[in-house]
Order: C-alpha cells, then sequence, then structure tokens
C-alpha cells in the first residue's frame, strides 16, 4: 500500500476494483466502514460478480473478467476529455511536460522495439525521453508539443470511448458514465479517493498494467501521496509483504535490490546502473545511494569476506540468465532439467496453475523436501485419490521427506502488512511433537551443506563457505539476532563528517536509520528498508502505542513502518509547490518556513525548500511520476487492452486485424504450454477463481471448525446459464477447461449476470480455490486442474482470473 489500513478512513470515495476486500480482508475492511459512517465515503465496486464487498457498495458495476485496462483506459479517456484532474498536481508532479523520443511509436497495439520471435520488446531504447545537451530531459511546460507524455497520452486512450468499454468489458455505457463521474469528484484538492485492489487485477497475463492504470488515474485526480487517496494493494498471506521486501523472489535481494544477470560480470557497471543520477535539475533521485544499501548488505552476509578488493564479494552472487520464478521452475523440472525441489510452506499442486503439468513436474524430480505444519496435497503428489488425483504412484520415483515445522504462533517474530507496517509477535504455544522451526530446519540444512564444502571443496565453494553466521548458537539462530542484522550495525566508529571526532555510531551499535549506510564497508545491514526497526533503543516493531495526536489515523509509535517510519509514501504529494497542504484538514506534512513537520514523517529532504523545485518522488531519478513508463514494464508505456489467453471472442476488438496483438505480446509463455490452451468454440464460459471468507487456501480445510461452516465443494453460475444447461441449485455439475476437470455442487445465482460482449453472451463461472483431498472436509478437485500455464510478462503472476471452460450437468 502506498497509505495504510488505518488510512482508509479518510477517504471520501473508495473503488474496490480487481479485489474482494469484505470477503479476503475482512477486519481490514472495516476502515471502508468507517469512512463510511463518519465521512459519508461513497464506495464503489467493479467486479465480474456482484460479491460480498458489493453488497455494502453505494454503487456496483460489472465488468468482464480480464478487461479491466479498457475500463481504466476509458476513465482516463474521460478525466481528459471532461477536463476533470487535479491540474496544480499533474502539471507539477508528474511526467506531463517531458517530451517523449522521436522514435516511440504504436501502431495497431504493436509499440516500438517488438521482435515476434523472441515474443517480446528486447529493445526498449524508444520507449525514454528526449535528452537536452544540459544531461537532462527535455520538457514543455506549455504542454503544446505533440510528443509531450500529455499529449501522447491523450491520443493513446481517445481510443477508449465509453462504448469501446461497453463492448469490451460489458459494463452499462451509463455505469460506467457513473463510475467515472464519482471517481472525478476527488479531482479537487479538498477530496481524497483510494483504490483498493488485489488479485482481480494481478492474476492475470496483463495483471501488472492493470495496476499502472489505476494508479495513472489515481495520478490524473492528484490521489497519490494524500491522506486518504493511494494505490492500495491488500496483501495475502500475512507476511507476504514481508517476502518480497526481503527479496525472497528470484530476481530480488533485500530492499528492492536486484540480482545482476549474466551480462552484468562487471561490479562498476551494476553499480552504475542502478544508483540513478537525476534527470533533472535538482532531483534527490535517492537510488543513488544504490552503492551503500548493497555494500551494507553484503557485508552482513559475507562479513569479513567482504572487501573492497574482491568488490564486497561480487562474484558470490548468482547472475541470472533468466528469472526463476515458480512457472519457471516447474517448466525446468518438466523438462527433466531440476533433481530436487525444497517446497516451504507452499502447496504448489494446490497452488500453481495447471495442476496436471505441475504433477509430471513433480514426479520427475529426484527428491522434494516438504517443510510445512500438516500433510499436504503436494506431499502426497504421488498417491492415488481417484478422480481426486488420479496419478500411478509405480511410474513416480521421487524421494519425498517430510519435515514437521511450526508455525507463526509457536515462534517470537516480525509480521509485515499491507501497510508496511512491521509489527512483532510474542510466542503463544509450544510446538507439538517432533516440529521444528523454520529457521532450526534451514540452519541445520546449511551447517551440513557447508561441512561437506569444507570437507570436499567443489568448483567454488566460497559463497557458502564464507557466509557470515554470527549466531550464538548456529544450529538455532532466534528472531531476534536476524532482526537486529536486517536493522544493521556499525562496523566501525561513524563519526560526524563535518567534525570528525565527534562519533555519532560507535563500533557494534545498531543503525537508528538507512541515511547512515555506507558504501566503503563500514556499516552491515541485511536489508536497507527495515534499518530504523531495531536501533540501539531497542525493538521498535514491538511498540503499542496507539496514541494519534491530530486524529487522522496516524499512530507513529504503534510498531514500526518502513521506510523510516513513514505511513503515507510521496507525502510531499500533498502540499501544493510551495508547501502548504493541498487539504489543511487532512494534513500529513507541510513546509513550516525552515522545515517539514506534521503527523506523518516527510517522504522527502526535511529541510529542503520548496523553492529549490524538488519533486515528491524521490526513488524516481526526474522527480515526479511516471505517466509513460520510460523503462521497466515488458508490454510498453502505456497500458493497451490485450485479451486473456484463452479469450471468449477470439480476437482483439482495439486491433480486430492484428493477431500478435489479440493477447499480451509480451507475456510469460512456454512454448510448449501454448497445446494447452482451449478456445470459445470448445469451451464457450468464462472462468473465474476465488476466496472465500471460511477458508485460507488450502490448510484450513484441515480444522474442524472451518470444515463444518464451508463442507463441500461448489461453483457458482447464474441464473440465466443455470437455464441454459438445465440446472437447479443442488445439481452436480461438471466444469472442464481443456487441461481438466472437476464436478461440484452448483449455487445458482442472481449475483452472476451474462454480459454482451462485442455482440455475444458471454457467461461467468465463478470457482472457489480451496478444496483438494486431504483435510477434513468432503474431498475435492483441486480448482487448478483448470487453469492455464500463462503469466504476466513482467511479475510471471499466472493468470487464475480469467480462462475458459464449459459448463455442463453432471
Ligand atoms: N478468508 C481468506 N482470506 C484471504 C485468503 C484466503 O484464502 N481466505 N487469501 C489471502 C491471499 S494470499 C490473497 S492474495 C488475498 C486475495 O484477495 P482478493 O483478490 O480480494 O481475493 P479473490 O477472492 O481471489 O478475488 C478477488 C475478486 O476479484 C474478482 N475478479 C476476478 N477477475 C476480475 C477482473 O478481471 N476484474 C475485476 N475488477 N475483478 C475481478 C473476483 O470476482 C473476486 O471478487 O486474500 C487474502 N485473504
Ligand atoms: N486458481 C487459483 N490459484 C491460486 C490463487 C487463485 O486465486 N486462484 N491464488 C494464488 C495466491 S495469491 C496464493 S498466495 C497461493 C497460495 O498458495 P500456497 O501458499 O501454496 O497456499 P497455502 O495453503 O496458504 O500454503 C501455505 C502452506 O504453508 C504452511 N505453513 C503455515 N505456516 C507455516 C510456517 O510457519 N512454516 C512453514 N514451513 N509452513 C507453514 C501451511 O500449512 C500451508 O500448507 O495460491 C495461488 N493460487
Ligand atoms: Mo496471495
Amino acid at each position: 500500500m502506498t497509505n495504510h489500513w488505518v488510512d482508509i478512513r479518510n477517504a471520501d470515495v473508495i473503488l474496490v476494483m480487481g479485489g474482494n476486500a469484505a470477503e479476503a480482508h475482512p477486519c481490514g475492511f472495516k476502515w471502508v466502514t468507517e469512512a463510511k459512517a463518519h465521512r459519508k465515503a461513497r464506495l464503489i465496486v467493479v467486479d465480474p460478480r456482484f460479491n460480498r464487498t458489493a453488497s455494502v457498495a453505494d454503487f456496483y458495476a460489472p465488468i468482464r473478467s480480464g478487461s479491466d485496462i479498457a475500463f481504466l483506459g476509458g476513465v482516463i479517456n474521460y478525466l481528459l476529455t471532461n477536463d476533470k484532474i487535479q491540474h496544480e498536481y499533474v502539471k507539477n508532479y508528474t511526467d506531463f511536460p517531458f517530451i517523449v523520443r522521436e522514435d516511440f511509436a504504436f501502431n495497431d497495439g504493436i509499440f516500438s522495439g517488438y521482435d515476434p520471435q523472441k515474443h517480446g520488446y528486447p529493445d526498449k531504447s524508444s520507449w525514454n525521453y528526449e535528452m537536452g545537451e544540459d544531461g537532462f530531459v527535455k520538457i514543455d511546460d506549455t504542454l503544446q508539443h505533440p510528443r509531450c507524455v500529455y499529449n501522447l497520452m491523450k491520443q493513446h486512450y481517445s481510443r477508449y470511448t465509453p462504448e469501446v468499454v461497453e463492448n469490451i468489458c460489458g459494463t452499462p455505457k451509463d455505469k460506467f458514465l457513473k463510475v467515472c463521474e464519482m471517481l472525478a469528484s476527488t479531482a479537487v484538492p479538498g477530496r481524497a479517493g483510494t483504490i483498493l485492489y488485489a488479485l482481480g487485477w494481478t492474476h492475470h497475463s496483463v495483471g501488472s498494467q492493470m495496476i499502472r492504470t489505476g494508479a495513472m488515474v489515481q495520478l490524473l485526480l492528484g490521489n497519490i501521496g494524500i491522506a486518504g487517496g493511494g494505490m492500495n494493494a491488500l496483501r495475502g498471506h500475512s507476511n507476504i509483504q514481508g517476502l518480497t521486501d526481503l527479496g525472497l523472489m528470484s530476481n530480488l535481494l533485500p530492499g528492492y535490490m536486484t540480482l545482476p544477470n549474466e551480462g552484468e560480470q562487471n561490479y562498476a557497471d551494476y553499480i552504475r546502473k542502478r544508483a540513478t543520477q537525476q534527470l533533472r535539475p535538482n532531483q534527490l533521485s535517492y537510488w543513488q545511494h544504490y552503492g551503500a544499501f548493497f555494500v551494507s548488505f553484503m557485508k552482513a552476509w559475507w562479513g569479513d569476506a567482504a572487501t573492497a578488493d574482491n568488490n564486497w564479494g561480487y562474484d558470490y552472487l548468482p547472475k541470472l540468465d533468466k528469472p526463476y520464478d515458480l512457472m519457471q521452475a516447474i517448466e525446468l523440472m518438466h523438462q527433466g532439467k531440476m533433481t530436487g525441489y525444497i517446497c516451504q510452506g507452499f502447496n504448489v499442486i494446490a497452488s500453481a496453475p495447471d495442476k496436471r503439468k505441475t504433477v509430471e513436474a513433480l514426479g520427475k524430480l529426484k527428491w522434494l523436501v516438504i517443510m510445512d505444519p500438516l500433510a499436504t496435497e503436494t506431499s502426497e503428489f504421488w498417491k492415488n485419490y481417484g478422480e481426486f488425483n488420479d496419478v500411478d504412484p509405480s511410474t513416480i520415483q521421487t524421494e519425498v521427506f517430510r519435515l514437521p515445522t511450526t508455525c507463526f504462533a509457536e515462534e517470537n517474530g516480525s509480521l509485515v502488512s499491507s501497510s508496511r507496517v512491521l509489527q512483532w509477535h510474542w510466542q503463544g504455544v509450544e510446538a507439538p511433537g517432533e516440529a521444528k522451526s523454520d529457521l532450526e530446519i534451514m540452519s541445520g540444512l546449511f551447517l551440513r551443506m557447508r561441512a561437506a564444502y569444507q570437507k570436499d571443496g567443489g568448483k567454488f565453494p566460497d559463497p557458502i563457505v564464507k557466509l557470515s553466521w554470527p549466531y550464538a548458537n548456529p544450529a538455532s539462530p532466534t528472531p531476534e539476532e536476524l532482526a537486529k542484522e536486517y536493522n544493521g550495525k556499525a562496523l566501525a566508529d561513524q563519526t560526524d563528517p563535518k567534525d570528525p571526532t565527534r562519533v555519532l555510531v560507535k563500533k557494534g551499535d545498531q543503525l537508528s536509520g538507512f541515511a547512515q549506510l555506507k558504501d566503503d564497508g563500514s556499516t552491515a545491514s541485511g536489508c536497507w528498508i527495515f534499518c530504523g526497526s531495531w536501533t540501539q533503543a531497542g525493538n521498535q516493531m514491538g511498540r503499542r502505542d496507539n496514541s494519534d495526536p491530530t486524529g487522522i489515523g496516524q499512530t507513529l509509535n504503534w510498531a514500526w513502518a518502513w521506510p523510516a517510519n513513514r505511513r503515507v509514501l510521496y507525502n510531499r504529494a500533498s502540499c501544493d509547490v510551495s508547501g502548504k497542504p493541498f487539504d489543511p484538514t487532512r494534513k500529513l506534512i507541510g513546509w513550516n518556513g525552515s522545515a517539514w513537520t506534521g503527523p506523518d514523517i516527510p517522504d522527502f529532504k526535511a529541510d529542503e525548500p520548496p523553492e529549490h523545485g524538488m519533486g515528491p518522488f524521490i526513488m524516481n531519478p526526474e522527480g515526479v511520476a511516471r505517466f509513460f513508463a520510460r523503462d521497466g514494464m515488458a508490454e510498453g508505456p502505456f497500458p493497451e487492452h490485450y485479451e486473456p489467453f484463452e479469450t471468449p471472442i477470439g480476437h482483439n476488438p482495439m486491433h480486430p486485424k492484428n493477431p500478435l496483438a489479440t493477447n499480451n505480446p509480451a507475456a510469460r509463455v512456454f512454448p510448449d504450454d501454448r497445446k494447452t490452451f482451449g478456445t470459445a468454440e470448445a469451451f464457450p464460459h468464462v472462468g473465474t477463481t476465488y476466496r472465500l471468507t471460511e477458508h485460507f487456501h488450502f490448510w484450513t480445510k484441515h480444522a474442524k471448525l472451518n470444515a463444518i461452516i464451508q463442507p463441500q465443494q461448489f461453483v457458482e453460475i447464474g441464473e440465466d446459464l443455470a437455464k441454459e444447461i438445465g440446472v437447479v441449485a443442488g445439481d452436480k455439475v461438471k466444469v472442464s477447461s481443456n487441461r481438466g476437470y472437476l464436478v461440484a455442487v452448483a449455487v445458482v445465482t442472481k449475483r452472476i449476470k451474462p454480459l454482451t460482449i462485442d455482440g455475444r453472451k458471454v457467461q461467468h463461472v465463478g470457482v472457489p480455490l480451496h478444496w483438494g483431498f486431504k483435510g477434513q472436509t468432503q474431498p475435492g478437485y483441486l480448482t487448478n486442474t483448470l487453469t492455464p500455464p500463462v503469466g504476466d510478462g513482467n511479475s510471471q503472476t499466472p493468470e487464475f482470473k480469467s480462462f475458459l471452460v464449459k459448463v455442463e450437468k453432471a
């Protein structure tokens, strides 16, 4: 979240789109209720289903799954055409006036630099600004230049008229326009709007671009950086925010640093590319400190073995030849190119797309290690469970090891919430039986591996044998020791640059913030954004003072938020150029003549006078927010509508004559998987998968109470479809895709209606994802029997939310 849970109550308009917060985030959803009660906030829900969030909304609009870019592109067009934008904000805080290179182009759905063989854009050089002689980007403050971002964007989205939106999304024009009007009411400085989203946006082959389009709407409205505003990703598992923060993605390092790729053998080049220099005069470009974050991280991992002479151990880091995300891992296993797999807190045959492929892939491994408190479907993927897991164990040689672990209530530790708040928790009970904590198991594996490398050598043992392991009990590091390491400490006395005799941080002391990190090896920090969470004053994550002096939900002494205990990101943008809050009743910070002060920690240099013109988006080298994604995105600088890989209409109405632009031209799809895709002729209905409050994924079905309240697998279909296929509530239906099928009880509902898409009637089928063949509920089919193995081009997240099925009476 750019903002935080409590801050939702400061909103005047709340759009829940691509998520079902009342169902999947029922505790956090109370802040929506508070906003409705105390501010008369209006809640809008845009969803293929009239879901639990919709049932308490002020306005609901239906949408076809997978078509949100068309909808939001239409909103952008509406805001620009009807002049419903926060002028002062976009003029000063976005790239509106920036001039784009002459060779940038967009032709019938494809941007410049495309290579159809590579299924992507290997050359993104034209997606950039035009640079001046002075080394800065050229701008046109009058916004007249035909290639300034404002004009390019206006032209791009002019095609997304209300009629086009209705045709692609199936949202009736009057409902679409009503949503536009409600959102547009927040374009004025005195009103705030927030967007809450989750998997209804991420689980698509164009998921990242859906989110970007939402963010563009928020920027036009001046809703980023203000109280009651923001782009708020309601995250999943209780600590999934911590997972990405700590870099547990195959291409990341802690604190959103990135692993080098195989072309980056040279350390200086690696740093130079990431330590971005300002693109406009007097911008902070905070990533310029990348070297300090990186060297401190390397010191945390390799201690004394990381020296200036060996580039702080740069050679110890793997260099990626490709991303090693989940879909890649399964593909490699499937090709027989992987020997073993450690599955830690992960039920992969239940959660990955195309279960058939996943089971085949696991069956080609030599060994599989399961670390889990429960016996999951994955731990028994090799066992025959009849129709639910129809495998022949005699054909599977994989050796499976099950290591029982503790769970969060059985240990101390911290969880990072969607609000970026790191909150400490304390052990409640002792672990049962032979369970060991994940820390103990991983340490045990590490110590044995290190001993093996110490004994046998091997090609390159240094990264393992030189790893720093400074824990009191090496076989069982404590969560406290790790938390302190993530925060970081001084490895030498840190002195005042103006007065070298003055010691600011003594050698061995905990650091108090990431501004103290150095690139000379004199500081260590395992995760720079967590620096400040466990200082010399103690564990900041354990703080429990919920006082809120100004009454706007800024409880700075409750736990600790990254970065720097700041609660609202980009909060400089809540003030005008002179430093006055746009809305004094919802002040976060303001310039008092000599400093930025207020109920939040300034996301800015605290003493930077407004007249210097430093922009609020300090992580971007241009200092402003980007409508034009000049680098980074896989499929282009402006989001464009592409159809889901399994499209119910077979073509892209935006580009009917260009088959290259039917689906995302830069999506993650392995060549062999294309043959698993089905067509609308054979599978005419749109399937979408989702959660129920009563279960958490695939493991609460092991708990009797949850199994009692939600005992049996079902799917939801609308009354119209039920009539078409001759089914009444309670009948069993068979739902098939080109990859497999499931049989479940039909819930026939008024909450799902057919939509008219490009002249055709399209029916949605809702498939809750919780069932399987282990646990206390009645056995069921894994939902991912149905889903296609295709992912977003940026995040590689699979397209779980839009695929083709056929529903028939069983
Ligand atoms: N009780 C419970 N709570 C949970 C979980 C759980 O298993 N059980 N899981 C947690 C996890 S890990 C996560 S990631 C979150 C997920 O939280 P959510 O994303 O809110 O959960 P979902 O139920 O998967 O789907 C959300 C909604 O997206 C809609 N949708 C589908 N396709 C589209 C589309 O193309 N456009 C739009 N606008 N909407 C679409 C669906 O109809 C559904 O209402 O929930 C977390 N909370
Ligand atoms: N079709 C479809 N597929 C989906 C989704 C969807 O919406 N539709 N959603 C996707 C999403 S967002 C997610 S997050 C995934 C979820 O997929 P998974 O993460 O695979 O699902 P969980 O059942 O939450 O599995 C977590 C496992 O961790 C174990 N566990 C709990 N605590 C601990 C612990 O402290 N240590 C260890 N080692 N194990 C522990 C639990 O017992 C459980 O077996 O599913 C994805 N798959
Ligand atoms: Mo999730």
